[in-house]
Formats: C-alpha cells, sequence, structure tokens
C-alpha cells in the first residue's frame, strides 16, 4: 500500500509526497506537529499541515534567511532567532566566526525537542556553547530586549495561527528597537506567485521603519510554488553594496558571493510588488 502526504498549498494546489514511515504526531500546546518520512524529500517536518522543512532541500531556505543578513552586516557579534526552533538558521549563524553569542526564541518546545530527536542534521548547533535557546513567546522577548542584537531572523511558520503577530507593523517596530544602530533584520516572506498581497504589505511595513528595505527570493522545492521570498529590513548597510570580494568561503551548498547580489535582482513580476 502506498501512503502519501499532501499539503494544500492554496484550495486549489497542493504537494504530494509519498511517504515511507511516520515518525511522531501529536498535538502541542501551540499547533499541530508531525514528523515523518518521504521518499524524494527524506524527513520533513510538518506544522498545522504545512511543511516546514526536509533534509534534502532546508539548506536553501537556512543558508538564505542567515548568509545574506549576516555578510550584509560585516560583524554581527550576536544575533537573535525567533522561531525556528528547527535549529537550522542557528546551525548557520554559528558558522560565521564573529558571532559571539546566538539566542533562539521558539514559542513552541515541542518543536525543538522533536527536531533534536529527529533532525540531528538541522539541530545539530543546539547545544552548541555560544547558543542560547529560549522557550517563549518572541514579540515579548523582542519588547524586553531594546538595542541588543546586530541581526534579528523572523523564521516563522505562515502567517495564520501562532506566527500572525510575527507579520505585524508594530512587531517589526519593537524589532527596530531590539536592534543596534547598525542592525539589520530578515523575515521569511512566502512565496511571491501566492502571497502577493502579503509579500507587498510586509514590503510597505518594513519601509516605514527601516531607512533600506530590500526583498530577495530563492528556489525551495517543498514550499509554495517553490519559489521563496525574504524581506530584509537594515539600519544602516544595504546588501547591494556588501563587497563580495571580502566574504569568506563557508562550508555551504546554496549561498555563494556571487549569489549575495544576484538574489535581488527580482523577475520583473516580482519587482512590482515593491
Ligand atoms: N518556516 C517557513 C515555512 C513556511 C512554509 N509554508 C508552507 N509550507 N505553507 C520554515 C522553518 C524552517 N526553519
Amino acid at each position: 500500500m502506498e501512503l502519501w502526504y499532501t499539503e494544500f498549498q492554496t484550495p486549489n494546489v497542493g504537494i504530494t509526497c509519498k511517504t515511507k514511515k511516520t515518525y511522531h504526531t501529536e498535538k502541542t500546546e501551540f499547533q499541530d506537529l508531525a514528523l515523518i518520512e518521504t521518499e524524494q524529500f527524506g524527513r520533513m517536518l510538518v506544522l498545522d499541515g504545512t511543511v516546514q522543512t526536509t533534509i534534502e532541500d532546508e539548506f536553501v531556505y537556512h543558508e538564505m534567511i542567515s548568509h545574506v543578513p549576516l555578510f550584509t552586516h560585516q560583524n554581527p557579534k550576536k544575533v537573535l532567532v525567533i522561531g525556528g526552533g528547527d535549529g537550522g538558521a542557528i546551525r548557520e549563524i554559528i558558522k560565521h566566526p564573529s558571532v559571539e553569542k546566538a539566542v533562539l526564541c521558539e514559542i513552541d518546545r515541542r518543536v525543538i525537542e522533536v527536531s533534536k530527536e529527529y533532525l540531528p542534521e538541522i539541530s545539530c548547533a543546539l547545544n552548541d556553547k555560544k547558543v542560547e535557546v529560549l522557550v517563549a513567546d518572541g514579540i515579548k522577548y523582542v519588547k524586553e530586549n531594546k538595542g541588543e542584537f546586530d541581526v534579528i531572523l523572523v523564521d516563522s511558520t505562515d502567517p495564520v495561527g501562532p506566527a500572525v503577530g510575527l507579520f505585524a507593523v508594530d512587531f517589526y517596530r519593537s524589532i527596530y528597537e531590539a536592534l543596534k544602530e547598525d542592525g539589520i533584520f530578515v523575515a521569511q516572506t512566502e512565496s511571491p506567485f501566492f502571497h502577493k498581497d502579503l509579500i507587498k504589505s510586509v514590503y510597505r511595513d518594513v519601509s516605514s521603519i527601516f531607512p533600506i528595505t530590500r526583498l530577495y527570493t530563492c528556489a525551495i522545492p517543498t514550499y509554495p510554488s517553490g519559489y521563496w521570498s525574504f524581506t530584509m529590513g537594515s539600519k544602516k548597510y544595504d546588501p547591494l553594496e556588501t563587497d563580495i570580494s571580502k566574504i569568506p568561503d563557508l562550508d555551504t551548498k546554496y549561498y555563494c558571493p556571487q549569489i549575495h547580489k544576484a538574489v535581488f535582482a527580482l523577475p520583473k513580476f516580482v519587482a512590482d510588488l515593491v
């Protein structure tokens, strides 16, 4: 018998993966959580029926949410990840020798625990001595930590359920205040094919607060449409002006100095959103 897992990405489109095994399912305090083995993408973390990360393609998202802002900043010492309980962004952040401390603020303890158990390739850095793991509400945490961080990454789920507040203008204001005077933030902002209004409104909100706002995109096969966006707000550094000849070689599979600039070249229909 074949078992297939489907995420309905819109009312009319889905992604379907043949599965080998279900390792774990539960209802946490915040969401439905599942950890399954798929034939094509390996182990997959699913929250509220939406694919969060898979062993085969997680590198794209985690490298792109992390290295683009960290190399734009040039000397990031203290970095915060809101959400991202699987630990993939943290794993990338601590590849930067300048980073002294990386804080993970994830609201759902079970995402961290299940990722530690079933996704060691992704969560492996969560026990690093530079890493502090907090199980807390990111919205509250940024309000209580003003002027603390060089870089803040918002590694959230889709803007429904527990993540709604992470796409709000008030939250971006608190992030601005939680950053140092040359700080940078990046949020994952969904698909340019399926979430045009969201990308537009986030871009508008971020640019009402930050002097520099940039949108960049990359290919992620397991996310809706396979084409994904990130929005950056920066107080001082412009990623388009990064001297890419100074970027050292890191152990990555997607990110490279040429990609650092190339991802900001937007297809016309995406450029039209901002
Ligand atoms: N967070 C973004 C996942 C959004 C995917 N949406 C969907 N499948 N409908 C990823 C968390 C990885 N650290």
